[in-house]
């Protein structure tokens, strides 16, 4: 766990679809019209009425996210955000990534949320490199948590305990003291 002004961030091995947060986040494509992976998980949770105001949403771009509501689901909110699929590394991948955990904490900002979780965006079906991800996602929640002075807890949902030790490792890294000059 890593605190950050007022703001807690933790890793967990969980299910996302079972947190009782007022956001959590899906790894969305383009179409915002569901697929496999954690976006198949959170529409299934949901229901049909996710899909149904999903349709209304004309789509999303890659790096950036948009709002639902939950429905079945114990969260209040789906955020869906749009991860890049990785290409190499040379598309521009990182910097996309980067906003979506930006656009996702903007948009939470602007819904008023409080507790928010993320999954490992890119990191499944889209091939993204975990330790690189990890690090993205870490560096830009710590980067925009200050313009987003509302957010009390951040949850990194880990689907297994490789993820699980990544991040925790980064939040540790960041964390620990800056080590004195010998
Ligand atoms: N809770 C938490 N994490 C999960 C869950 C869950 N229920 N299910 C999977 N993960 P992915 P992407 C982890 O493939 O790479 C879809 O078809 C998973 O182990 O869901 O961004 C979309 O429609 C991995 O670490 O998302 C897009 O087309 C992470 O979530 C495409 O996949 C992300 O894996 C997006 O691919």
């Amino acid at each position: 766990m890593l605190t950050f002004n007022r703001c807690t961030l933790e890793a967990r091995v969980v299910d996302i679809t079972t947190l009782a947060l007022d956001a959590i986040v899906n790894a969305a494509n383009t179409s915002l019209l569901g697929g496999g992976g954690v976006d198949g998980a959170i529409h299934r949770a949901a229901g049909p009425a996710l899909l149904r105001e999903c349709e209304a949403l004309g789509g999303c771009a890659t790096g950036d996210a948009k709002i639902t509501a939950g429905y079945q689901l114990p969260a209040k909110h789906v955020i869906h955000a749009v991860g890049p699929v990785w290409q190499g590394g040379t598309r521009g991948e990182a910097d996309l990534l980067a906003s979506c955990y930006q656009r996702s904490l903007e948009v939470a900002r602007a819904a008023q949320c409080r507790s928010i979780a993320f999954p490992a965006i890119s990191c499944g079906i889209y091939r993204f490199p975990a330790d690189e991800a990890v690090k993205i996602a870490i560096g830009t929640v710590l980067a925009t948590l200050p313009r987003a002075p509302d957010i009390e807890k951040v949850v990194f949902a880990c689907f297994d305990e490789a993820m699980f030790a990544r991040y925790e490792a980064e939040l540790k890294r960041r964390q620990a003291p800056p080590s004195k000059p010998v």
